[in-house]
């Protein structure tokens, strides 16, 4: 192998490697619970890249459910819930509080929007 092609096969697997981690690294979306909302209540992702959900309340204890992406977790006041997910197809999907938390709790959720 002469050591021009060398170099530009040692180029190519490096930038192919930085590549592979960026697409692999998880994207951090922080949401708010507090009563009776999620702010933001509408969140984006992209369809295979990793997202790493950080919930945090600033009031009580709260629920997180996601149903398409059998996902639930409480939200405790005063530390912070980290939830992974790789969303695998495109699409609107809901989240809600399904820890009861008052009046207006029916009307906790938000939307996770994954685009292709
Ligand atoms: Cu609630």
């Amino acid at each position: 192998m002469n050591r021009r092609v060398f170099v530009a096969l040692l180029l190519g697997s490096a930038t192919g490697g930085a590549l592979r981690l960026a697409a692999d690294t998880p994207v951090e979306i922080r949401i708010g619970a507090k009563k009776f909302e999620f702010h933001p209540n509408k969140v984006t992702a992209k369809l295979g890249q990793p997202v790493v959900l950080v919930l945090t309340s600033e009031d009580r204890i709260h629920g997180f459910k996601m149903t398409d992406f059998g996902l639930r977790t409480d939200i405790v006041p005063g530390q912070e819930t980290r939830v992974t997910l790789t969303p695998e197809k495109a699409g609107s999907f809901t989240f809600f509080c399904d820890v009861f938390c008052g009046d207006g709790h029916e009307d906790m959720d938000g939307t996770l929007v994954v685009e292709a």
